[in-house]
């Protein structure tokens, strides 16, 4: 019972929210405006906001003071008072004077779905860079638009949860803004040091990395938990968070993997894409996203079951190429393959592999082709060890994986799966 009125008032504090799509009908698009709404939809769901309305419209071009056209607005504005709407949000990046302009006709707050991106990864931040890197972002966003955004930043927040630069009090002084930005420039200058002395000590560790990349949502962190779970020394407390959710990762981390086959890697979870992600975002995790610059391997998943997997490859694609990475040894992973009876028909191809990193479908086959570009050479040979030379037999243990062991009259016959590297040491017991 209680349960129950604590879940009504969390759904009563919601912001409700209006969507705002518009498609210019002389514009070719690269998305149907219909999968970029259900888009925003997750994005708004994600910043916390409920979808009350959604509103389409149809135009030669975009009406340069309201985007979309003034019947529309006034549409709008209706729609908002009826269903007591919180804030109204556009698919689409508004100009200062195009949000000023609607604000004064529908009488809420009018966001865009740049500002509502930055809106989510303002709530998630966790590490000091990340919350730098994204109030950077946000005061970025904010500069050119100060005119227009008069009235949401001279009250507390602005967009949906915005903490950040709105609740700094320096929002009216387009120099404060400036001074701030430089302020936040030097600092993750500071923070960049750290990371880079650490990167140092990693690269002398002299594992391989692999990183996953990928669009939000597709299952990268999933994969790692799945990898972790399966390594030796598993502690759940290492495990990264993944959830239904766009943007559940935002900070980079990094696990080193060791499988039982011996496969030992340092994997990198990263941020996801998603399409139309601002610039400036994409700007302020470069340096996030320089792990991947260091990566022997990326791992791109695509969520399979999604039916713009194919846009989402895309859009990866593209940003990675931004990145400067797009020249690295590169698998495509197509995941979540348990909700699927058909694969994509490319999955017979090289480096290409379908997977569920739920069940763990393929994973071994994932694993070997990892090995064969990252991993050392492995031997399966026969040797033989006299029993006198008892300790040889627990040092392959430790160095070798043992695939069978038989006593025989005239010593142990081992099959083993060894390194290239160790193999001289037991070269002179190699049954051929
Ligand atoms: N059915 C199915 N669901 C999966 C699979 N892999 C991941 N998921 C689900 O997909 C959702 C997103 O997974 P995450 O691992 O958080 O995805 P991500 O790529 O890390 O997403 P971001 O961090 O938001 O970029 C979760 O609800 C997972 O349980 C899979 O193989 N099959
Ligand atoms: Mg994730």
């Amino acid at each position: 019972m209680e349960k129950e009125n604590l879940e009504t008032l969390e759904e009563a504090q919601k912001i409700r929210s209006l969507l705002v799509g518009l498609q210019v009908s002389n514009k070719p698009q690269d998305e149907s405006l219909d999968e970029s709404m259900k888009e925003l939809e997750e994005l708004a769901k994600a910043a916390g906001a409920e979808v009350i309305a959604v509103v389409v419209q149809n135009r030669p071009a975009i009406h340069v003071a309201y985007y979309i056209g003034k019947g529309k607005v006034q549409e709008i504005a209706e729609l908002c008072q009826h269903h007591e709407i919180d804030v109204v949000i556009f698919n689409d990046e508004l100009s200062g004077s195009q949000i000023r302009n609607l604000e004064e006709v529908v009488g809420v707050d009018v966001i865009d779905r740049t500002n509502l991106i930055l809106d989510i990864f303002a709530q998630r931040a966790q590490t000091k860079e990340g919350k730098l890197q994204v109030e950077l972002a946000q005061l970025k966003y904010r500069l050119p638009r100060l005119t227009g955004l008069g009235k949401q930043l001279s009250r507390q927040g602005g967009g949906i949860g915005t903490k950040g630069p709105g609740e700094m009090k320096l929002e009216t002084d387009r120099r404060h803004i400036l001074r701030r930005i430089d302020d936040i420039r030097g600092q993750l200058k500071e923070v960049k040091k750290v990371r880079e002395t650490q990167r140092a000590q990693r690269l002398k560790s002299d594992l391989p990395i692999v990183a996953l990349v990928g669009y939000t949502n597709a299952g990268k962190s999933s994969l790692m938990n799945t990898f972790l779970r399966q390594s030796e020394g598993y502690d759940e407390k290492r495990e990264v968070y993944a959830k239904n959710q766009l943007f559940a990762t935002l900070d980079t981390s990094l696990r080193k993997i060791s499988l039982p086959n011996k496969t030992e890697f340092l994997l990198t979870d990263t941020v996801g894409f998603v399409s139309k992600l601002p610039h400036d975002l994409v700007d302020a995790f470069k340096s996030t996203l320089e792990e991947v610059k260091y990566a022997d391997l990326l791992l791109h998943i695509i969520d399979a079951s999604n039916e713009n997997y194919e846009l989402q490859k895309l859009t990866t694609s593209k940003v990675l190429k931004e990145l400067g990475v797009d020249n690295k040894k590169i698998i495509d992973v197509f995941n979540k393959c348990d909700l699927l009876e058909d694969m994509p028909a490319t999955s017979k191809s090289e480096n290409v592999i379908s997977i569920s990193a739920l069940t763990g479908k393929n994973l071994d086959q994932l694993t070997e082709m990892i090995d064969s570009i990252i991993g050392k050479k492995i031997l399966e040979i026969n040797l033989l060890v006299p029993y006198s030379e008892g300790s040889i037999v627990s040092q392959l243990h430790k160095e070798a994986e043992v695939l069978s062991t038989d006593y025989q009259e005239e010593g142990i016959v081992l099959k083993v799966k060894i390194e290239e590297d160790y193999y001289e040491r037991y070269k002179k017991f190699h049954l051929v």
